[in-house]
């Protein structure tokens, strides 16, 4: 029981409490009941609670609570019953007390939390908006952060990728030197085969060497010997020919005295057969194939005859050169002096013309009927401004026909008209300015002049123009024989002449 007393007292200090910590607090009376108004912060608390009824008079208690010893729903109490009904009351409004303090506990206690929630909430309202700005410049930054790596990532890759490629032709160059490398040791060892081979091969040819080399040797010193032998006889002959020397002088100067008397008679044949050559012509009766068997005959002067080539249809005179170079030639061109034109067409060099006495052609068919009946030989004589001669001579000399188109056959050169033949030796056909028969593309005969055995264009032609010094010079068209002047120069005279060969 007083234990319940102590916790109504208590409950009531702590409603006094709380009225105390009230704003505003307001009274008001409704019967058997009063309310009680009660303003706290916001919340407006509503009790109803009972009409207190006057205590009997008793002992004052001592203190400030005697508004709170007051029991709202007290009786009016019989004498005698009065200790126990008081406190029947006084359990009865601590028992409702009790409920109305639990009611209000749990009221306030509501509140509380809904005010406790409110304030959470508004809490985390005022700190969601930093939070919120905290994280937006957060993610800000983690998206700068997240973009940069992501530039390092792609660069990364992109690094990654290109070492990929590199590595890759690394890997396939590699491969393919060493594909290389083993076809090079695979040759390699080929050679190295072959080496061993023809190292076997140069020893046996060292041996064989050594073998002749002394063989040479003791064939050297045979000859050594012979030499010696030898030298001694020289010594003895050189001894004998110092003898025989003195022999030979006197029978030089025998020699020298036979030499002038052959003169002597040769002189006298000439004037002989000057005075006989007309009885040649006249008498008719002998026939001459050219001016061999006209010297044959007894001739012995050079001058104009007359022959008949076998197979010709009348007779031709010719000149022939019965001395120079053992004689029996017969001319068949001559250049001297210009007086004779030597550009004609190909009848007129098939037919002859000019004069046998002077400068003249005698005609490609003549000497194509006399060459190929028998062999002969060519001789050209030169001469150029600066009074120098030469001659080039060909020991074989031969015309084709005229569906031959006269073609020149050569051979033999020799002579000293340069080293060389400045006429082509073979197969070299005759052309004309109005037969074109030689082997370039353009006309020959038109561009040199004259006609001749060209080649292309050849480095002869001895029926060119005629030019006199000084102009005689840088003249492709002139009188030309290259390995004797050069390839321009025109010269002043010039023979060709024939005769069988082996005289
Ligand atoms: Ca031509």
């Amino acid at each position: 029981m007083l234990f319940q007393l102590d916790m109504l007292w208590g409950g009531l200090l702590l409603m006094v409490a709380t009225m105390s910590v009230a704003q505003q607090t307001r009274q008001e009376a409704d019967g058997d009941r009063e309310t009680l108004v009660v303003q706290h912060g916001h919340c407006r608390y509503t009790f109803l609670l009972p009409k207190s009824e006057p205590c009997p008079p008793g002992p004052e208690p001592s203190g400030d609570f005697s508004s709170f010893q007051r029991d709202p729903l007290a009786t009016p109490l019989h004498p005698g019953k009065l200790p126990t009904q008081r406190v029947k009351r006084l359990e009865q409004a601590l028992q409702n007390n009790t409920q109305w303090l639990e009611k209000l506990e749990r009221t306030i206690k509501m509140h509380l939390r809904l005010e406790l929630v409110e304030a959470q909430q508004q809490m985390v309202h005022n700190q969601t908006a930093p939070l919120l700005k905290l994280d937006i410049s957060f993610l800000n930054q983690t998206t700068a952060q997240t973009r940069k790596l992501t530039d390092m990532e792609a660069q990364f890759l992109s690094q990654a990728s290109r070492m990929d490629t590199q590595m890759l032709k690394t890997l396939l160059s590699t491969d393919k030197l060493e594909k290389q490398l083993l076809l090079q040791r695979q040759k390699l060892q080929q050679l190295q085969g072959q080496n061993s081979t023809l190292e076997a091969r140069l020893r046996a040819l060292e041996m064989k060497q050594q073998e002749e080399l002394a063989s040479l040797l003791s064939k050297k010193e045979q000859l050594l010997n012979a030499l010696s032998r030898q030298s001694a006889a020289l010594t003895n002959i050189e001894l004998g020919l110092q003898g025989l020397r003195h022999n030979s002088s006197l029978l030089q100067e025998q020699q020298h005295q036979l030499r002038q008397q052959l003169v002597v008679w040769r002189n006298r044949m000439q004037e002989r057969a000057k005075a006989l050559a007309p009885a040649f012509i006249m008498t008719g009766e002998q026939v001459f194939q050219d001016c061999a068997e006209i010297q044959r005959s007894g001739a012995n002067a050079s001058d104009v005859y007359t022959i008949q080539v076998s197979n010709a249809a009348k007779p031709r005179k010719v000149f022939c050169d019965l001395q120079s170079s053992g004689g029996r030639w017969t001319i068949i061109q001559r250049r001297e002096n210009g007086t004779v034109n030597f550009q004609r067409n190909w009848k007129d060099y098939k037919q002859g013309f000019g004069d046998p006495a002077g400068e003249h052609w005698l005609g490609n068919e003549v000497v194509y009927q006399l060459t190929s009946r028998a062999p002969y030989s060519l001789r050209v004589e030169l001469q150029d401004w600066e009074g120098h001669k030469t001659y080039a001579q060909y020991e074989h000399f031969q015309l084709g026909s005229e569906g031959q188109l006269y073609r020149l056959s050569l051979g033999g050169y020799h002579g000293s008209a340069g080293r060389r033949s400045s006429m082509v030796l073979q197969n070299t056909s005759f052309s004309t300015f109005d037969s074109d028969n030689d082997n370039c593309l353009c006309k020959c005969a038109q561009v040199m002049s004259g006609g001749w055995w060209f080649d292309a264009c050849g480095l002869s032609n001895l029926n060119g123009i005629y030019y006199r010094a000084p102009n005689n010079k840088h003249k492709m068209d002139g009188i030309r024989w290259h390995y004797f002047k050069g390839p321009s120069y025109s010269l002043r005279a010039s023979r060709l002449m024939i005769r069988p060969s082996g005289i």
